[in-house]
């Protein structure tokens, strides 16, 4: 039976300090996203995108950048996502940034206990994004959707999934990790949250850290891939706002994505931060397609 998938554009940028990725869902559309999963076998309907107020542009207020706003689109976002899960289809949301993961996850996870499974969640990302209104520098949401998801963050955000926390820090298991703010790194810690940092990949390569990020998933595991582009190293993905240098190399980034795919377990996806304002002829989206298309079983070796 085809995996049914649909696609759900979430073209915002108010949790970012950067402009342009609410342009994202619109950039992976043309670089074929929707062919290059039908290719490989999907049943795919694009959703459109969600629609949600506009960016205001303004500096924080009480430690956060546009809480009104992220709370309505992480509000429609949840229930897109929570939506495409009943109806049995595996949601691909297309961000915007990486604060959305708030409204998906916490759907994710409220499908989770509604159904009696399991979730694992793999954080593919840069940053830890477990950031808090004290310990943040900026005020931008997109640095806080892990804390938020695990109880630590604005009310309205903690609370949107309706049950509090929406997951637990061992549901999660931050891949690519590079770049953490000095106090998110003590909270991390204090939360046991367990991150594969770069230091780890390169000193144990990508197939050990793949291994132990989906050891022990079992038939009633709902895995869910949040990714944001950022993961990927600048010199392949250069069309993101926060590049930090040292990330996975496309081979590395595939062997990741191929080994998700093998584990047979995806069952809901977030794709972030893509920002077309700062890519090169649209080859960051492209790359995200290809990646994309290996997550959904496109082995690119002579494999049965
Ligand atoms: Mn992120």
């Amino acid at each position: 039976m085809p995996i049914p998938v649909s696609l759900i554009g979430a073209p915002t940028d108010v949790g970012a300090g950067a402009r342009g990725v609410s342009m994202g869902p619109e950039a992976l559309r043309v670089a074929g996203l929707q062919p290059t999963l039908e290719g490989l076998g999907c049943e795919v309907i694009d959703r459109g995108n969600l629609s949600g107020p506009p960016n205001p542009w303004q500096p924080p207020v009480d430690g956060y950048r546009h809480l009104d706003e992220v709370v309505a689109w992480n509000s429609a976002v949840h229930e897109a996502v929570y939506g495409e899960l009943q109806q049995g289809r595996l949601p691909v949301l297309l961000g915007g940034d990486h604060c959305l993961g708030i409204g998906s996850i916490s759907a994710v996870a409220r499908h989770c206990r509604e159904q009696g499974k399991k979730l694992r969640i793999l954080w593919l990302d840069a940053h830890a994004d477990f950031n808090t209104s004290l310990i943040t520098p900026s005020g931008n949401l997109h640095g806080m959707p892990v804390a938020c998801l695990c109880g630590h963050g604005p009310e309205p955000l903690v609370r949107l999934g309706g049950h509090v926390p929406a997951i637990q820090p061992n549901m999660v298991r931050q891949i690519g990790i590079r770049s953490v703010d000095e106090g998110e790194k003590r909270f991390v810690h204090e939360m046991g949250l367990e991150v594969f940092d770069m230091r780890y990949i390169d000193e144990m390569g990508m197939r050990h850290t793949m291994e132990l990020a989906l050891a022990m998933l079992d038939e009633r595991t709902h895995l869910h891939v949040s990714f944001d582009v950022d993961f990927l190293d600048p010199e392949i993905a250069p069309g993101v706002g926060t590049t930090v240098r040292g990330g996975p190399t496309y081979r590395e980034a595939q062997l990741c994505m191929e080994m998700i795919a093998d584990s047979g377990r995806l069952a809901s996806l977030d794709v972030m931060e893509l920002n077309p304002a700062l890519d090169v002829r649209n080859q960051t989206a492209e790359v995200a397609v290809d990646l994309i298309a290996s997550l959904f079983g496109k082995s690119t070796l002579m494999r049965r």
